[in-house]
Formats: C-alpha cells, structure tokens, sequence
C-alpha cells in the first residue's frame, strides 16, 4: 500500500551528472576520444534552432580529432570532476544526498571500444569515486552511456547503427559490473535512449552525412541498442542478482494545441512515438504501431533470430526519466510559433512561462507524466534527472541569492508528492546538474542547473571554486525533512 501522506522513508533523494559534462580531463590515464569530445562550443545564440547548434558533421569532427587540446571544446575540460571528486562528494553529503547519479565514460574503460581489454587507469578512478560515495553514505546511480561512446566506433562501425557494436558494449558492461558488484547496486544502460532518434549523432553516434537516409540508420541503432539493453539486463542478473536496472527515458509529454480532434489524434501519435521505448524495454516487444509508422517512413529495422526473445525475456526492474518541459502537438505546426528545449523546438503554449532557453516551464506536466507512466507500466519510476537551467549571478558579498531556481523545485517536488499520493510507485528524485556542469545542448558553462555554483565561464577561465548558492540550504532542508519542509 503506498503511503498517501508523501515520500516513502527510503525515498532516494539525489542529484546527478553525466561523465562527458563534469569529468573533463579527456585525455588522461589512457582515455580515448568520445563523441562529446567532438563538440565545439558554439558561439551563436539560436536556441530554437537545436538542430544547428548541436549539429557534428564529418567536417566538424576531422578537425576536432586534428585538433590536441581542450581548447574550444568544453566538454573535453567538464568541472575537473576527475580531479576535484572528493571535494564535490564532501558538499554532496553536506547536501544530505542519499543517492548520486553519475556516469562511467566509455572510452576511460575500452579507449578504442574494441579493445579486448580494459584500461586499468580508468577503472581505478571509478573505483575511488565509489569508494569516496560509499564512504559518505551515498549511493551511486550509474549510467552506462550518457552520451557518449569512444569515437573508434563511430569512425569504423558506423556507431551504434553497425551491429558489432552491441558486443563491445556488452564487454564493457561485464567488466565494469564486475568490478564494482559490491559498489553499485542501481544500473541504467542508456542516458535518454530517444535521443538516439531526435539527436542520432548525441544518442546513437550517427554522423548525418555518412548515411543515405538517417531516419533508417537511426532506427537500427535504436534497435541495437534496446538489444544491447537486454543483454546486459540479463548479464547483470547473473554477475550479481540484487542489482536493480533501469531503462532511461526522455519523457516528452504533448499535449494538443487544441481540443480538434486531428490534434489530439497528433498528440497521442506523438506521446507513442515517445513511449516506444519504454514500451520495449519494460514490456519486452515493440508495440503495434509502429509498423505502420515505419512503413510509411520507408524504415525497415533488421532484426537477427533471437533478437525479439532477448527482448522479451529481458526487461527491466524500474523505469528512470528526465523531466523537465511539456511540448504541443498540432496537425498543422506551422500555424502556431515555435520555442526551443534542448532535444527540440515545440509549439509554444500560451498557458505557460519559458526560460531564455525556450524550456517550457510545467510542474504539473510532472505530476501528468508520472500518473500516465504509472497507470502504463506498473512498475516503480524513478525521476533521474529534473532542474532549472539558468543564469546566476554572484553578488558582491560572494553569495548566489537563487530564489527562482528554488521555486521550481518547490513546484516540481510538490507535485512530485501529489503523485505519490495519487499512488504512483516513486523510488527517487535526483535534480539535474546537482552542481554546474557543461551544457548538453549548448556547451555553455553559464547554463546553470546546480546547488553548488562552478567558478568558470564559457571558455573554460575561473578559479574552479565551488560556492553554495542560496538553493543549496533549501535543498538541504527539504532532504532532512524527507520532502515536508518545502
Ligand atoms: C538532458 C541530458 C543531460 C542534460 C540535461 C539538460 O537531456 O540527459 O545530459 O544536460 O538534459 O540539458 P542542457 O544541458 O542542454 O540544458
């Protein structure tokens, strides 16, 4: 019986980043190159065109494995999480977090992705992170692939489109699951695997001009990866039975533009397109309609024998998401004005406020998402990624006063609540960016999410230091109280 007065008592409240955007050091101890390491910071400010800015093209990424430094390249210097960890683990414990969400960056394991064996450097590092959580009471979150893959495997198989892929994936899984079993218990396998589909160079390390049709490639590689999925679902069980894997979702909740039904008929062809994945991993096979909608897109996924069974027999314990805006649908788009998101432009609603970014912003679209997800699957959810990008300004006596990232979270935590007291199965929250770290979509360092402030600007010049903003003792508190003090 869920408790209908709020939070379980071991609710996970956590925070979370991703390796390519925190850990920086690119080229240390045997790491090889990365997809996220191809991505130049891009000096236009079009927000709306997402497509452009995070665009990589075989000319962008010549130069960018030409060129030998972190220079221009934000991702390749992250926060210096690789050297500063203990530092940001002692204020995450003074944050009160029970869980961390973080990632393991592929090349730092299996530099070239086919190697036969690991890079013992890479491997000790994770180990002195989970060493440094476990040690404050923290519970690490691991994603296997945030956003990155060694770019050997781009350049030679074709990314996650080339099926050789899925065994040097599922190498790496098995060697960093068994060296950390009695280390990490919480597993997800890809970051916001739609992304695969709506960014394919970011999701699935597909470059667009090396394929005749990207929509197919792209649909391959999604197809690999759900069986990448699997086997390492099924792997997992076997190196240690008490792990618990999740699948990851990037949940685009549409609503219709209008009560037309030809709009609401888009915005349910639009939340299916986007529950595709979820519908795989957690059900097992892949829903019904999407043979028409391949079809008509002239996609035609090859599958092997066998591959559908791994599905099916393999699917996982828990379904994680990132949540952050609502998006509309409508049968003619081009009527209505468009807004930004960092995966992709929408439809804007009048009903809602919006960042500079163009996010829209919609707690209750959370509380929507995890009632429909709930009712969907049955399964417990796990909110893994949820924050506020913006701009923060530090005042004269040194302190950081943001009080509007601290209303979004008091909105979305609310309604989080309502959930849970509508029923839902809810096992955590960790907010986006705990501490600032380099942004997915625009590279910059001045998109802020964090608690805890970076001293760096967009080119990579700052002390580094780590500053508790205001938000930090709210969060704190809200911890403590297990989500009463709001
Ligand atoms: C998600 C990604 C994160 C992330 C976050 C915020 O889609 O999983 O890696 O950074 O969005 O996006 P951005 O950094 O573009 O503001």
């Amino acid at each position: 019986m869920q408790n209908v007065q709020g939070f379980s008592k071991d609710f996970l409240w956590g925070g979370a980043i991703a390796a390519n955007q925190a850990e920086g050091a690119y080229d240390a101890d045997g790491k090889g190159l990365s997809t996220a390491d191809m991505v130049p910071y891009f000096d236009k400010k079009d927000y709306v065109n997402l497509k452009e800015l995070m665009h990589v093209t075989s000319d962008s990424i010549q130069k960018a494995m030409a060129h030998s430094s972190a220079e221009g390249y934000p991702k390749r210097y992250g926060i210096d999480f690789y050297h500063r960890f203990k530092e940001d683990i002692a204020l995450f414990a003074e944050l009160g977090l029970k869980v961390f969400r973080l990632s393991i960056n592929w090349p730092r394991i299996f530099p070239n992705g086919d190697d036969l064996t690991p890079n013992e450097e890479g491997l000790r590092f994770y180990d002195e992170v989970f060493d440094e959580l476990r040690k404050n009471n923290i519970e690490p979150l691991v994603t296997l692939s945030h956003y990155e893959m060694p770019m050997n495997l781009v350049l030679n198989y074709g990314g996650w489109a080339g099926r050789e892929v899925i065994e040097h994936f599922v190498r790496y899984a098995d060697t960093v699951m068994n060296r950390y079993k009695d280390k990490v218990k919480y597993w997800l396998t890809f970051n916001e695997i739609n992304t695969t589909i709506i960014e394919p160079f970011t999701g699935g390390g597909i470059v667009e001009d090396r394929v005749d049709n990207v929509m197919q490639a792209s649909y391959q590689a999604l197809h690999h990866q759900f069986v990448a999925s699997s086997a390492v679902t099924k792997l997992a069980r076997e190196i240690n039975p008490e792990f618990k894997i999740g699948c990851m979702l990037a949940r685009m909740i549409h609503y219709p533009a209008t009560s037309k039904p030809e709009d609401v008929l888009q915005a349910q062809i639009d939340n299916q397109l986007n529950l595709l994945h979820t519908d795989v991993q957690v059900r097992g096979s892949y829903p019904p309609y999407m043979a028409r909608y391949w079809a008509e897109h002239g996609v035609s996924v090859h599958m092997e024998p066998g591959d559908l069974d791994m599905l099916k027999q393999h699917t996982v314990d828990f379904i994680s998401f990132s949540y952050y805006t609502s998006l509309v649908s409508a049968v003619n788009p081009e009527e209505y004005g468009v807004t930004g998101g960092n995966l992709y432009s929408t439809i804007r609603n009048p009903n809602l406020p919006r960042t500079e970014w163009g996010w829209q912003l919609d707690p209750i679209g959370l509380r929507v998402a995890l009632k429909e997800m709930y009712d969907r699957y049955q399964l417990p959810l796990f909110v893994v990624e949820n924050g506020l990008g913006a701009r923060d300004t530090v005042e004269a006596d040194g302190s950081i006063q943001d009080d509007y990232r601290i209303d979004y979270f008091r909105q979305h935590i609310q309604q989080m609540k309502e959930a849970v007291k509508d029923g839902v199965d809810l096992m955590g929250y960790t907010s986006w960016g705990v501490i600032d770290i380099i942004s997915a979509s625009t590279s910059e360092m001045s998109k802020r999410y964090g608690f805890i402030y970076v001293d760096q600007d967009d080119h990579g010049k700052g002390t580094l230091n780590r500053y508790k903003k205001k938000s930090f003792g709210w969060y704190q508190k809200v911890i403590a109280s297990n989500g009463e003090d709001l």
